[in-house]
């Protein structure tokens, strides 16, 4: 018989914006998220200057994969613009039926989701704001300020990632500065199928 699972303690810190223990730790670089922002020549003209900004990180804390657990953790955007678009994480569905809460700490920033019939939501973060994709929704994050965006999140251990659908469809909405206001306007590049 496997061993009883015991409870643990997880610490946030609020300022700094890590988590205390965590399993996983993944930066992510404009060389891996080029082809995600709609203005590619700009991503690769700074990418041949020799730079590779960090656009986000995340910190995870995965108790065990099995089924009935979930999984935590604390993603920080840095704030910039590729273009006109602002930093945001790639984004992904989730394999299974399978909930997720982003809960912001710090920063400003929107919660793009999307689902399978390209029907669009935003929900703007805050401090305090809590943004909840159901299943069945793609999600991705923007970091529409002028700090650090820094959010909790929690979701099923079983929910599994899908980034193909993201990675070549792209979301029918993008997020981009105009008149030194975010902005959700239609993609460029999106293919609906
Ligand atoms: C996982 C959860 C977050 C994201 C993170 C980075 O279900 O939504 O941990 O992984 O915010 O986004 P992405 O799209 O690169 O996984
Ligand atoms: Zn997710």
């Amino acid at each position: 018989m496997s061993q009883p699972q015991r409870p643990e303690k997880v610490v946030v810190d609020f300022r700094g914006g890590v988590i205390k223990p965590y399993t996983r730790k993944k930066e992510v670089r404009l060389s891996e998220l080029r082809e995600y922002f709609s203005n590619v020549e700009e991503a690769e003209k700074i990418l041949l200057k020799g730079k590779d900004p960090l656009i986000y990180e995340y910190y995870e804390y995965i108790y065990s994969e099995a089924a009935g657990n979930l999984n935590l953790g604390l993603t920080i955007i840095y704030p910039g613009k590729i273009g006109k678009e602002y930093y945001m994480t790639k984004g992904h569905f989730h394999e299974r039926d399978a909930a997720e809460f982003y809960f912001c700490l710090k920063g400003r920033g929107m919660l793009l989701m999307q689902n399978k019939d390209g029907e669009v939501s935003v929900v703007e973060l805050e401090p305090g704001s809590l943004g909840y994709v159901p299943p069945g929704w793609g999600h991705r994050t923007i970091n529409t300020g002028r700090g650090k965006l820094v959010f909790f999140f929690a979701y099923p251990s079983d929910a599994g990632h899908n980034y193909t659908i993201i990675k070549e469809r792209g979301f029918a909405m993008i997020v981009v500065e105009e008149a030194k206001a975010p902005k959700v306007v239609p993609n460029p590049k999106y293919h609906k199928t």
